[in-house]
């Protein structure tokens, strides 16, 4: 149902019968809870998010549109994240397989701001559903409208921040081997090694070619997140560790050992719209018990 939030906000709160549930701001479309039927919280936001516009919340699942990073001429990662969105009521463009499944609908359209700096036209239509077994699945739909005739292309990201018991002892699975483009080193590319990713330091680190599916394991609560994605190719990685989260004014000193960003997205080739064309992204996230030592 639609309530306030933080600071007066609406969300969207999102129940399931068996008792998980998810919230989502309309300020950023932004995902700031996903609770399993327990009422574990299985996502992270900063003991310090300020839940105040023009600045992205820090946590949840921010969305990274229409550009990733820094590398361009907006704000970094986007103004989408910083926008009012608006709950959309047009007959749905999405297939309505959405049976005992609770789910909202909302709508990012251009502002005369927005398009001073970002001149094209497009909708932006995510849908955010919470499925029978509690999980949690973001679907975006991007259109060119076509209004101004011209084609336009986008970076985009899922900046999943995941709730972790102590970031030294949770591996990520299903990006070995792979290539990456290091942010910590000019973006340079680099090759993966052979087994599942541990953590030690700073990381950011953009994988490109990804798999649909991956998996980050928690030691202490024995949980594995899955995180399965379609028309994203890739993943970003990322913990600021305890030098830079100091530097982040929004993220407290220590929330770095109960936090990882596992990012799908698509940032190596950007994508592009022709009139009338459109793109779809979706990120699908479940849990399962998982015996960490057993490397299941
Ligand atoms: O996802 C990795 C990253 O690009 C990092 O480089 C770091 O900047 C992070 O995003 C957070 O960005 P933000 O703008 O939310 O502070």
């Amino acid at each position: 149902e639609l309530c306030k939030g933080i600071n007066g906000l609406d969300k969207v709160v999102l129940r399931e019968v068996r008792g998980s549930s998810a919230e989502v701001y309309l300020y950023g479309a932004h995902v700031t809870s996903w609770k399993n039927d327990h009422g574990d919280e299985l996502l992270f936001v900063s003991s310090k998010a300020i839940f105040k516009p023009p600045k992205a919340i820090r946590g949840g699942i921010p969305i990274c549109f229409p550009q990733f990073g820094s590398h361009g001429t907006l704000e970094q990662h986007g103004f989408a994240r910083n926008r009012f969105w608006n709950i959309d009521t047009s007959p749905p463009p999405f297939p309505t397989n959405t049976t005992n499944r609770a789910f909202v609908d909302l709508i990012l359209k251009p502002s005369d701001e927005d398009s001073k700096i970002w001149p094209h036209s497009y909708e932006f239509r995510l849908r955010v559903t919470l499925g029978p077994g509690g999980d949690l699945m973001l679907t975006s739909r991007i259109r060119n409208t076509g209004l101004d005739g011209k084609p336009f292309s986008f970076t985009f990201a899922y900046h999943t921040y995941f709730s972790v018991s102590d970031i030294s002892e949770v591996r990520v699975e299903g990006l070995e081997t792979l290539d990456y483009l290091d942010n910590l080193k000019a973006r340079e590319r680099f090759t993966e090694q052979g087994d599942s990713i541990t953590f030690e330091s700073e990381m950011d680190k953009v994988y490109v070619s990804t798999p649909t599916k991956i998996a980050i394991l928690d030691h202490e609560k024995k949980r594995t997140f899955v995180l399965r994605k379609d028309g994203l190719p890739d993943a970003v990685v990322w913990n600021p560790w305890d030098k830079k989260a100091k530097s982040i004014p929004d993220l407290g000193d220590d929330d770095y050992k109960h936090m990882l960003c596992v990012e799908a997205a698509c940032i190596e080739k950007s994508i592009t719209l022709k009139p009338g064309e459109e793109w779809k992204g979706r990120q699908e996230l479940s849990t399962v018990p998982s015996s960490y030592c057993s490397g299941q």
